[in-house]
């Protein structure tokens, strides 16, 4: 049994300082039930908890450990930075030097801009898709999460869904009035919507591989459809690729499914998991962004000096290593393959999506292609087996509305020990 009582102790006190206790909503387990566990370290595929438990880890900061946590790469990049000061407010050579890297790896982005979190990313791309295009709507997807921004706090999946709060109380009538939502995966809503708001709508948002309602795939159609539809109606496609990028192919999700998009959103890969952000496209929308054009946005620590020489090394890493993602995707394939054999042992028939290295297991025998039928999941049997697994030394995200992320560091004897607990936590959570 892992029992965690100086996590316990913190949760108390911080809840008397910090709004529920955390920093941000979905690692307070309310989804899940019991306590969170306050991390004091990482190493590799394990994450230490103040009491001094372990446990092999699936969220990874939410994807950027793609190489496992303190990895010596980005850790040395970070003490070679740090005698030089950690914020100038000036621009410094690492910033051009990411600049051409993330171009060269990306193939929607011409000129990019660097932010401090995917959250500043996909606000600022939406503000220059409307100055870019003189329009002011735009349409995102029931179930996509792009971090807090008003506009994108309508539907919303992540945290928002998690809560139950989906369209956030302090959203003006006025933005949720600009914001239109479509099913994930249906083209024809899309084109409905298109129709009917002709030549009023900005920009269509969406990740191309949703992980914010749980793991949901495109269908083949829907990414190149919405980009052919943008096309011809002068729509900025953006893609927030702040959970994909880098992470599903050096090139992104984009690369992956061979779609183009105008604008792509970036997040904390960028930084080796420090703060950082980025959007970035096509030269003739990137130059409306000031101070080459007229739309404004700034930022003193955006290009910070430190997360910069962490997102060089990672990134450098990555473009010289294509076999990361070969190894990442075998071993979520054996991840997969030990967790359906445990479902045919244990005559069970819940719902498995995978892209490349990022899964979710939804507990719901229906196929899960978008926000609705991920809500057909069992969240109080999703909430049990988490609690299940935690006590067996595996640390999921904790919502069934999150996609889960595998990392380099994660062995093959650890693919088993994952799978044997797995089956144990599925058997336990019966009837
Ligand atoms: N909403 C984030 C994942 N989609 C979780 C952020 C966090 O709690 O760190």
């Amino acid at each position: 049994m892992k029992t965690a009582p100086i996590s316990e102790e913190l949760f108390q006190r911080a809840q008397n300082f910090i709004p529920g206790g955390v920093n941000s909503p979905v690692r307070a387990f309310r989804a899940v039930g019991g306590n969170p566990r306050f991390i004091k370290s990482a190493k590799g595929a394990y994450l230490y908890d103040e009491d001094g438990n372990r446990y092999m880890e699936f969220i990874n900061s939410w994807g950027p450990m793609i190489l496992g946590h303190a990895a010596e790469i980005v850790q040395e990049a970070v003490q070679q930075a740090i005698p030089n000061s950690l914020s100038f407010g000036a621009p410094t050579r690492k910033e051009v030097e990411i600049a051409e890297l993330i171009i060269s790896m990306v193939p929607s982005i011409e000129k990019v801009r660097m932010v401090n979190s995917g959250t500043e990313a996909t606000m600022s791309a939406i503000r220059v898709a409307r100055g870019f295009t003189g329009r002011d709507k735009m349409i995102k997807f029931e179930g996509c999460y792009h971090g807090h921004g008003d506009s994108f706090l309508i539907a919303a999946g992540s945290g928002a869904i998690t809560l139950g709060v989906p369209d956030s109380p302090g959203v003006t009538k006025g933005t949720a009035n600009d914001t239109l939502t479509a099913p994930y995966n249906n083209l024809q809503a899309v084109q409905t919507l298109v129709d009917a708001n002709k030549d009023q709508i900005a920009a269509i948002i969406l990740e191309p591989v949703a992980g914010n309602m749980g793991l949901v795939q495109p269908t083949p159609e829907f990414l190149q459809g919405l980009r052919d539809l943008c096309t011809k109606e002068g729509i900025v496609l953006i893609f927030d690729e702040v959970m994909t990028g880098f992470r599903l192919s050096p090139g992104g999700a984009q690369q992956l499914y061979g779609v183009t998009p105008d604008m792509t959103t970036l997040g904390k890969i960028i930084g080796g998991g420090m703060p950082v952000g980025a959007y970035g496209g096509k030269k003739e929308i990137m130059d409306f962004v000031a101070p080459a054009g007229p739309v404004y946005q700034a930022g003193t620590l955006s290009g910070n000096p430190i997360a910069m020489a962490a997102g060089m090394a990672m990134l450098t890493y990555l473009k010289d290593n294509p076999q990361v993602y070969t190894q990442l995707e075998e071993t979520t394939g054996n991840i997969i393959a030990g967790m359906r054999s445990n479902m045919q042992k244990l005559g069970l028939n819940y719902t498995i999506n995978q892209v490349g290295s990022m899964f979710t297991v939804f507990f719901t025998d229906k196929p899960v292609t978008d926000f609705e039928s991920a809500k057909t999941s069992d969240t109080a049997l999703f909430g049990r087996y988490f609690n299940e697994m935690l006590q067996r030394g595996i640390y999921l995200a904790p919502s069934q509305y999150e996609a889960l992320f595998v990392s380099t560091a994660i062995t093959p004897e650890m693919v088993n020990e994952y799978v044997q607990a797995n089956f144990d936590a599925l058997q336990a959570i019966q009837g």
